[in-house]
């Protein structure tokens, strides 16, 4: 575990290093939005997706430089994503990150602002990325706009919106959460397989466990907002206990969500089998992942 935690921080500070060199600086004009974009992206995340992306061209035989592009694009459209979330007219939070969310410090026009520009800088990112030799910089671009469209993750936003103040099935939850949550990761993953010239197969079986380790993460997201303080998460704990929000742990119980958070962590790694050891870092994420307390 110590070595995939000193793998993950150095992963984590190559990305840092990247962002800062591929967004616009602090007092590039108009500043005010090129600071609140950074204020946003250097509020101290996990840096998942892109920790994700990197492993995944590391596990098909690429080269971490060449997936880095990939990576800071799907960590912008990620924060894009958190900056809309938080918005009065979405989930309306004040805390993210362990910061007082854009809107708060920006007010909501320069936030909305500040997540349309992300979006659009995300794009412009991604289309650095090196072709491989079965994949085009148009693959890339289209891989993440379909995830970033309609039918994932702002379809999920809408799912999710629509169903506030229901009582949601189990399936209703599973289908906001596999385009709100898992799309983005899934999609992080390919991302950084198809720089390493991933071949069909191998890329059909990584989405397989992108699409789990997507809905295990998002069971364990459900269960630290019910046993975990604010403190620890970075984000108002509770919240979805306090809004009456349709949650595993509300449907199975903190058990259940459990057990179940355990049984699609292992369909993740099954779908691992056919990059043999290749796939070890992968695994140990999602180990990791299961057992994380924020
Ligand atoms: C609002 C138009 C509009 C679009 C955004 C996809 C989406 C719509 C919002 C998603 C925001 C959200 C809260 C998704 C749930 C996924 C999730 C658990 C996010 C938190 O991810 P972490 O824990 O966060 O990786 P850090 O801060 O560590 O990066």
């Amino acid at each position: 575990m110590s070595d995939l935690k000193s793998w993950l921080q150095q992963q984590q500070k190559l990305v840092d290093a990247e962002l800062k060199r591929q967004l616009p600086r602090e007092n590039v004009r108009p500043a005010t939005i090129h600071k609140a974009m950074r204020y946003s992206i250097f509020a101290g995340g996990k840096r998942l997706r892109p920790v994700l992306c990197l492993a995944a061209a590391e596990a098909c035989g690429g080269d971490i430089s060449t997936a880095l592009a990939p990576a800071c694009a799907v960590e912008i459209m990620h924060t894009y994503s958190l900056v809309h979330d938080d918005l009065p007219c979405m989930d309306d939070d004040d805390l993210r990150r362990g910061r007082p969310t854009s809107h708060k410090v920006y007010g909501e026009g320069i936030a909305v602002l500040c997540g349309d520009a992300l979006l659009t800088e995300a794009f412009a990112i991604i289309a650095r990325t090196p072709a491989a030799k079965r994949y085009s910089v148009g693959d890339y671009v289209t891989e993440l706009a379909l995830t970033g469209g309609s039918k994932k993750l702002i379809g999920g936003q809408v799912l999710d919106l629509e169903g506030e103040g229901k009582d949601l099935t189990k399936k209703q939850l599973v289908q906001i959460h596999e385009a709100k949550t898992a799309a983005l990761l899934t999609s992080s993953i390919r991302l950084g397989a198809m720089t390493a010239n991933v071949t069909p197969a191998k890329l059909e079986a990584l989405t397989t466990f992108g699409y789990n380790l997507g809905l295990a993460f998002q069971i364990v997201d459900d269960i630290l907002d019910v046993t975990q303080t604010t403190e620890q998460l970075g984000k108002t704990a509770g919240k979805d206990e306090a809004v009456d929000k349709s949650t595993y742990p509300a449907i199975l119980g903190l058990e259940g969500a459990k057990k179940e958070a355990a049984r699609v962590t292992k369909k993740s790694l099954n779908a691992l089998k056919p990059l043999g050891k290749k796939g070890h870092r992968l695994e140990a994420i999602a180990h990791y992942l299961l057992d994380r307390e924020f």
